[in-house]
């Protein structure tokens, strides 16, 4: 029992994961784009997980090169 509800929530989300590649990005992308953890997102750490400069252009509202809370908070949903 337990290992099949384990394989249908990685089954999930993997799901959820693609569909958020496809249509943005999510907050657990956030944190995993975040390598130091630091609540931000530096361009360096976003650009490992993507090459969509016209997302981060849209997302760094402030142009200073990084994702504050603020901003990851605006930018990734979990829609
Ligand atoms: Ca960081
Ligand atoms: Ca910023």
């Amino acid at each position: 029992m337990k290992t099949s509800s384990k394989l249908i929530f990685v089954l999930i989300s993997s799901l959820i994961m693609s569909a958020a590649f496809a249509q943005g990005f999510t907050r657990s992308m956030a944190k995993t784009m975040d390598a130091d953890q630091d609540g931000k997102i530096t361009q360096e750490e976003y650009m490992k997980h993507s090459s969509d400069m016209a997302a981060w252009t849209k997302m760094d509202t402030n142009k200073d090169g990084i994702l504050d809370e603020r901003e990851i908070q605006y930018g990734f949903t979990d829609k």
